[in-house]
Parts: C-alpha cells; structure tokens; sequence
C-alpha cells in the first residue's frame, strides 16, 4: 500500500462499495455546488449566520429558523463521554511493515511476514489517568494502543510504555482506577496518583509492587511520545500455518530512545504548555520528523511454558531479555497527522480482542477481563453497536455480515435475506475455511473446577521489582527515591506510608532507607502485607518454582539502552542584538544538518542585528517561552549580545535552569560569562580569549579564537547524550 492509498484511510471508509459510489456521487454534488457556500446540514445554502431569525430587530427568536435551530442543535451534542481511562490521548497514521519474512515459521499474520506489505496504523498515545483536558506531562504509565489495518482484518496491539502491569486479575481493575482517579467527594486531585487512596490501595496490593517500581521511575514521565518504548505487557500467542502455537511478548523500542523529563521539568511544563507530548508529535510529523518504532517479538515453545520462576501468565513481569532475547520483526513509521481530533483520534476504538489469523490469546486473567470491558466501554462512548463503521475504525478489508440496524447505521444491506443459513441470498455470506483466510481459535485444552482463584504460582510480588531495582543505574535509583518522596509525601495518612516503606524494604533495604528520609516514617521491622489474592497450589507452581531467573537486567534501564543522536532535538539559542553573526550561523547550521531544530530566543519578538549588521528574527520572546521547552541551548559570542543578557533575569534564568535539569549548554568567549552568572557550578570551563573548546559534564565551552567546527562538533556529541546527570549530585533540581 503506498502512502497515496494510506491518505484515503481516515477520510471515508474505503470498504464498502455502496458508500464509495455515494462519496464519488458527493463529491460530484459539491464541484457543482461551488462549495465554498456555507450550507446547512441538509445541503441548503445559508445567507447569514451573524444574527438569528427574529421578530423584530429586538424581538423575540423565531422557531422557524431552521439554521439557528440546527447550528445550536448540533453544538450541543458535540461531546461523547471521554475514555474511563486513557481520556487525554493524542493520535498519528502511518506503516508498518516487516524486515523479512522470518517469522513465518511462528505466524500466519500476513502483515506480520510479508516484507513487501505497508500495513497502515493508526497509533494512539495517551495518559491513563486524567481526564481530556488534563497535562501531558503528568507521572503517569503512557497507553500506546496501535491499530492495523491488515488485509485480514482489523488487528489491535493496545499496550503500554512500560511492560507489567498492576494487577493479575480483571476483577481487580475497577478498584485500581477508583483507587488512582480523583477522590469522589472532591474530585481531587487531577491526573495524579499522589493522593491516600492510591497508596492505600497499593500499600494493600503486592502483586502492584514491580509496575509500582516503573511509574517511579523516569518511564512515567517521558520527554516525548517519539522517544517512549511500547509493551504488549501480556503473553500473547503466535500460531503458524501448520496450526502450532508458541507463547509471545510484544515490544515497540523507539529508534530515537527511550528519553525522559526530569520531575521539575514535568510539572513545570504542566502549566506552561499542558500539550506538550501532543504539541512534540504533532509538530515532528508536520516537519518530516517521523517517529519510528521496531516491533520484537519473544518467543517461547509451548513446552517452556513452565521454565521460568514467574508464571508466563501474570501480566506484572516481564520475561527479561538475558532469558528469552528480542527477535526484532520489523518497524513502524508514524507519518501523517490526524486531519480532525474528533473523528480520528477521540473516535478511534481499540479492543486487544481485535485478533486476525496468526495471532491469539492466552489465559492470562487480566487479558481475558480485557476482552470484555472494551466493547463494553465502546458502547458507552459511542451508544450504538455501528462505531466499526466510522471510518477511522472500519477496516480496509472487507466486511460482509449480517449485522444492520442500531444507531448510526451508514452501511446499507441491501435485499431480504439478513439471517444465515440461507438459500434465499445464495448462502452468502459464506463461511471461510481456514485455508481461506477464516480465524479458527487456537483449541488450546482447558478443564478444571470453578474456582475464585488464582495460581500460586503468581505469588511472587517482589523478585521482579528487586530485579528492576538492581537494573537501575544510580542517577535513576535516586529519581525513583526523589520520586517516592514526592509521592509518598502527599499521602496524609502515616500509616499508609509505612506500609509502603514495609514493601520497599521488601524489594531493597536500600530502597526502603533511602525513601524513609524523604516522608518522615521509620522503616517497618518484620513487615509482612499477604496479598487479597485467593492463591491456589497446583503442580505449575511448584515446577516453576525451581524455573529460571536473573538477578539482573542490562535492558529495563534507559540510561544503559540510551540511543545517542542529536535528531530533532530542540536547540534554544540565547541572543539579543550584537551578537556574532558568523558564529551563530555556522552553529546553527550545523545544528541542522545533524537533524536538531535550532530556535531564536530573545526578549522580545522582532529582528536582532548581529554586530556586523545582519538580522536574524526572533522565534520565541521569553515571556512564551522557557528552557523547559528546549533539550539544549547555546549562547553564541558577541559582546553587546552578552553584555544584554547579563542584565536579563529571563537569561540567567533560562541557564541557570537548563543547568539544573542536566541539559546540554554551549556557548563561546564573552558567553561564558554568562555560565558564570547563571551559577553553572563545578564544570571546567575553557579560557574565553583561548583557542580551545572543552566538554565538561555537557556544557561545552569554547575559547574567542577556537574553530566553530570544532566547537559544533563536540556540542553535537553533548546533545546527542540528552541529559548529563553527572551534574545533579550537586545541582539537583528544583531549578
Ligand atoms: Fe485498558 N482500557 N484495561 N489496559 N487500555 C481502556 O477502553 C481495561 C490494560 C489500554 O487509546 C478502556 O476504549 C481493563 C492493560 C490502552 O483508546 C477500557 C483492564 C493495558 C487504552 C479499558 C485494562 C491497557 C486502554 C477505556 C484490566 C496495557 C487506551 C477506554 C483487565 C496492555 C486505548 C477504552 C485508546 C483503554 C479497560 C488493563 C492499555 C475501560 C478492564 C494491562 C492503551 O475498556
């Protein structure tokens, strides 16, 4: 499918017939209609719109006004209810297509093994907890839902940025989001799980204790939806032509990275520009920065299914990556926007039970649930069974089914016969052999007792997240301390805190002492909180009991799978009038060419004349902008430019604060004095009137006399690192 077909996705459902003649037919109408005239929702032209229909220019409304009447009517009705979670969400189209066709021994999806196929996605990123409206940047798991519009069918991998979850069973979830959602009496706080419900409730909850070590950690608040990781977090199954069937993960790594904000940044950009992550995506796919995505896969043999210390079933671990390696299958290009909010994005309806042939279920609990509550859910949205018509839903394959009537129904059956088997319609529609395409479900065998229970061999709660721990890096063990602080601080309740602390000390003692200083309770001694779970001894538990396990993960922390590059990084440069023009030029050009964005920042919007008279124009006054919204800035020589921002507390701020979060800083002779009044500590600088450049802890400095291309060079490589956390042990933010 090349990228000119992909446009029409989105646009109007290009799968049934009928409404393809009628669109042809519409477009016709509006050619001949000159169809820059406002009409109404019935096609007639309207004449004014500035003033309803009255009775007299101060009379009373007329009810014959039709347009008045419509227009009105239509603004009223235009909400659905939000999403119960996952309401704040932002969307992207685009391909996915596969490497090769290796994974043709493990499934018989197509979009999965044919190389040639461009499968068309739609990709929606969201938060989970707070409401439409609510901040992007909030700590919080990101939804990462993607939809394929395979030629078999519609296919759904609606996973998340981090790969366990909460809870092992469905039954569990509509207490985790009453728990982690504003208080009801209040409904405060919003988009944040920093409140004594959600503590009590995970402080009560073990199996919680892994996810809970993720959304500490700098996964919860990513710096962009381009540089977050996906999970299909549960145990999936591939099935191959011959009808075998294998245990899967599926994972999404961003080429660009994993990258995070720091805390201060997050919240800070809460207020500033509460649609940064949406704004970020947006604005990459507008400039041609396209997000790219790898699918992997891990594969187990049905036979290993018992070989590991932790159930293959319970969604809160993960299979880590020493014991079963990514097998990467192919990638994804997020490359055109969404042409209106509503009918893509907010209409857009997942369900992680949308399978095509190839791919199955497994009896993980928290998936089954899953498979109920998301048409359940849909319903709600939508009110009517037909959303799979709304073209942002439909499929490019074909439907055919006796499925008509209900609310909204656009499709029109045509003849008598809606009811199978039939003689009267000709037996159509068919049956699909499985050779023809048709899903026959895995006949995987199950027996057992009725039962309330769930496998003892889901009652590990704490391996996994002392394995995270361990995996961390130490700049990332302190952001997930400095993160409980902050959490754990807001929860009123001491006891709760404890109780949290009697789990910490579980995972890692020094964990747990290290949170304890922050909210101001001792660690508990002998701590014991049994889990609600009604866990029962089977034989599964007691093999994998004696399954295999690491102690430690190269491939859950950022920091040691950082992917370095400077594209699209955003580059702030500092300068009011007077500044080096050559310099600047050079920089900034060399910025570019690395893929990095490089943006004016004065303190006022207008042309700034360099010191030899040429004019560069502003992007950005300080009062719209911040150095939160950069990932890096430069301070270009030239001494009237330095002398003004000196005496500029936006300036000095803008540093001072880029410091703090560890971002990358360069600047050339008279600039450094600027470092030095923003309080850029402990960092060697070079000598301003030198030749020399010096990168120390990401700021690079050069001397008046040293080569810019020498300059850049070494300012492209502190860039591409992100964020230089060898500085916070002093400098820790807040800036
Ligand atoms: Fe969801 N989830 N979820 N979830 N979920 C929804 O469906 C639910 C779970 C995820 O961008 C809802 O259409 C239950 C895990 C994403 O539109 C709802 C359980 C994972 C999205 C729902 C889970 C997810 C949703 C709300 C436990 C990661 C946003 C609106 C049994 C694998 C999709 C909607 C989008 C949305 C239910 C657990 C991911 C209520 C009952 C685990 C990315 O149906």
């Amino acid at each position: 499918m090349d990228n000119e077909e992909m446009k029409g996705k989105g646009e109007k459902s290009s799968v049934n017939v009928n409404e393809n003649s009628k669109n042809e037919q519409l477009e016709q109408y509006r050619a001949d209609a000159k169809d820059q005239y406002m009409t109404t929702d019935q096609g007639v032209r309207v004449s004014h719109t500035e003033d309803s229909l009255k009775a007299g220019s101060r009379g009373p409304l007329l009810m014959e006004d039709f347009h008045f009447r419509e227009k009105m009517t239509h603004f009223d009705h235009e909400s659905i209810p939000e999403r119960i979670v996952h309401a704040r969400g932002s969307g992207a189209h685009g391909y996915f297509q596969p490497y090769d066709d290796t994974l043709k021994e493990f499934t018989k999806a197509k979009f999965l093994t044919d190389p040639n196929t461009k499968t068309p996605v739609f990709v929606r990123f969201s938060t989970v907890v707070g409401s439409r409206g609510s901040a992007d940047t909030v700590r919080d798991v990101r939804g990462f839902a993607t939809k394929f519009y395979t030629e078999q069918g519609n296919y759904d991998l609606v996973g998340n940025n981090m790969p366990p979850f909460f809870i092992q069973d469905a039954n569990k979830f509509a207490d985790l989001v009453h728990a982690i959602k504003p208080d009801p009496d209040n409904e405060i706080p919003q988009a944040s799980a920093a409140h004594d419900t959600f503590w009590d409730f995970a402080s009560l909850m073990p199996e919680s204790m892994h996810m809970i070590m993720w959304v500490l950690s700098d996964r919860a608040i990513p710096r962009s939806f381009r540089m977050m990781d996906g999970f299909g977090v549960h145990t999936f199954r591939l099935i191959n032509e011959a009808g075998k069937a294998r245990f899967v993960k599926f994972h999404w790594r961003s080429k660009l990275g994993a990258h995070s904000l720091v805390w201060d940044e997050a919240q800070k950009l809460a207020g500033k520009d509460a649609d940064w992550l949406r704004r970020d995506l947006w604005e990459a796919v507008e400039m041609g920065h396209y997000p790219e995505y790898e699918l992997s896969v891990q594969i187990v043999e049905e036979e290993d299914e018992f070989k590991f210390d932790f159930d293959l079933l319970d969604a809160t671990k993960l299979i880590p990556e020493e014991l079963v390696p990514l097998r990467p299958i192919g990638k994804m290009v997020l490359n055109r926007n969404p042409e209106n909010f509503f009918a893509e994005t907010e209409q857009v309806a997942f369900h992680p039970g949308n399978f095509v042939p190839g791919i199955d279920v497994t009896n993980d609990p928290l998936l089954q649930g899953r498979l109920f509550s998301y048409i359940d859910t849909q319903l709600n949205r939508f009110h009517s069974a037909n959303f799979g018509e709304l073209p942002i839903n439909s499929p490019l394959a074909r439907t055919h089914n006796n499925q008509g009537a209900g609310f909204m129904r656009h499709t029109i059956n045509k003849g008598k016969v809606n009811y199978w088997p039939n003689t009267l319609g000709g037996g159509c529609p068919m049956m699909a052999p499985e050779n023809m395409g048709g899903y026959v479900h895995y006949m995987e065998k199950v027996d057992g007792r009725k039962i309330r229970a769930r496998s003892e061999s889901f009652n590990d709660h704490y391996s996994q997240a002392t394995l995270f721990w361990n995996s961390m890096t130490e700049p990332e063990k302190k952001h997930i301390v400095k993160a409980a602080h902050f959490e754990l601080g807001k929860v009123m309740s001491k006891e709760i805190r404890q109780r949290m602390l009697g789990h910490f000390s579980k995972i890692s003692m020094e964990l747990a002492e290290m949170v304890s200083e922050g909210i101001g309770v001792e660690v508990p001694k002998n701590f014991n909180q049994e889990s609600t779970g009604n866990y029962e001894n089977n034989e599964a538990s007691k093999t994998m009991k004696k399954g295999k396990s690491v102690k430690e993960t190269q491939f859950v922390s950022m920091e040691k799978n950082k992917i370095e590059t400077a594209v699209s990084r955003k580059v702030a440069i500092l300068l009011e009038d007077g500044y080096d023009y050559c310099e600047v030029k050079q920089v900034k050009d060399a910025l570019e060419k690395a893929g990095a964005s490089a943006k004016i920042v004065s303190k006022f919007h207008g042309m700034r004349k360099s010191s030899t008279g040429e004019e560069l124009e502003t992007d950005k006054s300080h009062i719209t902008t911040g150095s939160i919204m950069y990932d890096a800035i430069y301070i270009p020589d030239g001494e009237k430019s330095i002398e003004a921002l000196l005496k500029e507390g936006d300036a000095i701020h803008f540093v001072n604060e880029a410091f703090k979060h560890c971002k990358p800083i360069g600047t050339s002779g008279g600039g450094i004095r600027l470092l030095e009044k923003a309080e850029v500590l402990g960092v060697e600088f070079a000598d301003k009137t030198s030749g020399n450049v010096i990168s120390n802890k990401g700021v690079v400095t050069a001397g008046s006399d040293a080569e810019a291309s020498e300059f850049t060079a070494q300012f492209i490589v502190a860039i591409s690192k992100h964020r230089h956390w060898d500085r916070e042990e002093k400098m820790m933010v807040p800036a």
